[in-house]
């Protein structure tokens, strides 16, 4: 898509067709970083929806009935593409979704490793031979597609995580419905011409843009099998609650965190402070993994916080194009006041601000910057209570608290672990029996160990316990939710022979 198609209004793509059917309603991309205008989209209504779960509901018998590896190849061309045009689609994310360009390309990169993972997966085994109790009785599991999946995905990760649900739903013989977030359509648009240009027969794709009614439309369809769904908590249990309560629908839904890093007295600082950094700010927070609970060891509390605070105060927000930036802005102006509310409750709380960068100085605003949705590091600390909000509410920015604690591993992940979310964490120290300790206990679905809570890999699982999700809608775990399986048995025998003993005499 170039510059000029600002100027254009783009549509959907549904049935293997360009259309701006629907309403009349448009809105646009915005470049967070400048607020300006990157393109114009039609707003997707219930007509749309509709148009596209009927495409995806034709074309699923003829999908179903290729093999896995003429599927694959697909999604193998847009493999290709996605390494060929990486340097363009990273400065693409990074313009529209305000992640510094070392980000924006990692996007791309964690897209393609998916597509690589789902798409090389379609030479692997799919099924189980098990055995019998009866000689002469074969027994298999085998999988089948569920039919029309609908994906509902972020504009973090605004090309990786379209990616790690539909390559695989794709792969598996489904047929899928996919509404991008209103913040990142620009990455839809190039996402779903890149289906088109890989041929994808007509219905297998589909892509509606829009808002949250859009989304809620195709959730609540009676034509969609499975919904996949990365974001935010008060939605995804929406979903999970709606759709888990009709018979023979699925929903996986991976939600947010109020991730934690604990740091014991046996941690090496140097890697605390680094790990810390990176998954506090990275991102500008807005990871479901970013780390907003630093968990400390009152033996190393006062160095730690030193030499935390130091480099917070200096880590450079910028202009995410430039090399040298290690925090863009917030995605919107709406989400710079979620942060701010999540700031000010914390000093209503009682917090002892040690940073606060969330209104940037004038001189940190680069130039030709300042219509951007700037905020920076807000660091603070605060005894803990079971229920302080602060200490349980999400707020997907670079805010972060930090709570001593004094004891033994058990009182760190008591604390860790007083949370209702359970996606990410990390524990730094040297000590292995710590480790083992958080490995075993903390409440998670990805805990590290010396690292970052965030960079998880696709081969592995992607998802939560707790408030953060109810499934995986990425990588192996997501074949669960887009498959449903057989029970395959056949007799060899030349009489039938019941197993549990039951006679087979009539
Ligand atoms: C998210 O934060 O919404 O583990 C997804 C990571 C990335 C994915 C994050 N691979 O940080």
């Amino acid at each position: 898509m170039s510059q000029q198609a600002t100027e254009q209004v783009h549509g959907h793509y549904i049935g293997g067709e360009w259309t701006t059917a629907g309403d009349e309603r448009t809105f646009e991309s915005h470049d967070p970083a400048t607020g300006e205008v990157l393109a114009t989209f039609r707003r997707g209504t219930e007509s749309d929806v509709d148009a596209a779960l009927e495409a995806a509901d034709e074309a699923f018998e003829e999908w179903r009935s290729l093999s896995y590896i003429d599927r694959a190849e697909y999604l193998w061309d847009i493999y290709h593409e996605l390494r060929d045009r990486h340097e363009e689609l990273g400065e693409i994310v990074t313009k529209e979704c305000g992640k510094e360009i070392s980000e924006g390309k990692a996007d791309v990169t964690e897209a393609w490793h998916m597509v690589e993972w789902a798409a090389g997966n379609a030479r692997h085994p799919h099924g189980d031979v098990v055995p019998s109790e009866v000689a002469g009785k074969d027994a298999y599991m085998r999988r089948k597609p569920r039919g029309v999946v609908g994906c509902i995905t972020p504009w973090n990760f605004p090309v990786a995580i379209p990616f790690w649900h539909m390559a695989i739903a794709l792969v598996e013989g489904n047929t899928v419905v996919w509404k991008p977030a209103e913040q990142t359509p620009w990455c839809g648009q190039i996402i779903a011409e890149m289906f088109e240009d890989a041929g994808i027969p007509d219905g297998v794709f589909n892509m509606v843009q829009g808002y949250g009614d859009a989304g809620a439309t195709i959730t609540d369809d009676e034509r969609v099998d499975t919904v996949l769904f990365t974001g935010s908590a008060e939605v995804g249990h929406e979903i999970a609650d709606k759709v888990g309560g009709e018979p023979g629908k699925l929903a996986a839904c991976e939600m947010g965190g109020k991730n934690g890093i604990v740091i014991t007295e046996e941690a090496d600082l140097d890697v605390a402070v680094h790990a810390a950094v990176m998954s506090s700010f990275k991102t500008t927070g807005q990871r479901c993994v970013s780390s907003e609970r630093l968990i400390v060891h009152t033996d190393v509390y006062d160095e730690f916080k030193d030499r935390f605070v130091d480099v917070a105060e200096k880590v450079a927000v910028g202009d995410p194009l430039e090399d040298a930036t290690f925090m863009g802005p917030a995605i919107e102006a709406d989400h710079v006041e979620k942060i701010r509310r999540h700031n000010e409750l914390a000093v209503e709380e009682g917090a002892e601000v040690l940073v606060d960068r969330f209104e940037l100085a004038d001189e940190e605003i680069p130039d030709g910057h300042d219509e951007g949705h700037w905020v920076g590091p807000f660091v603070y600390e605060i005894d803990y209570e079971p229920d302080l909000r602060c200490l349980n509410e999400e707020c997907f920015g670079p805010h972060v608290a930090l709570v001593e604690y004094d004891g033994d591993v058990d009182r760190a992940l008591e604390i860790h672990n007083d949370t209702p979310y359970g996606l990410a964490g990390a524990i730094i120290s040297e000590d292995y029996r710590q480790l083992n300790a958080f490995r075993d206990r903390a409440e998670l679905g990805l805990a590290y160990a010396n690292l970052p809570c965030i960079g998880a890999e696709v081969q592995l699982p992607f998802g939560g316990v707790k408030k953060s999700g109810n499934g995986y809608p990425s990588a192996r775990e997501a074949i669960e939710a887009v498959t449903e399986r057989t029970a395959w048995t056949m007799n060899n025998a030349e009489d039938i022979q019941m197993a549990q003993g039951l006679s087979a005499d009539i």
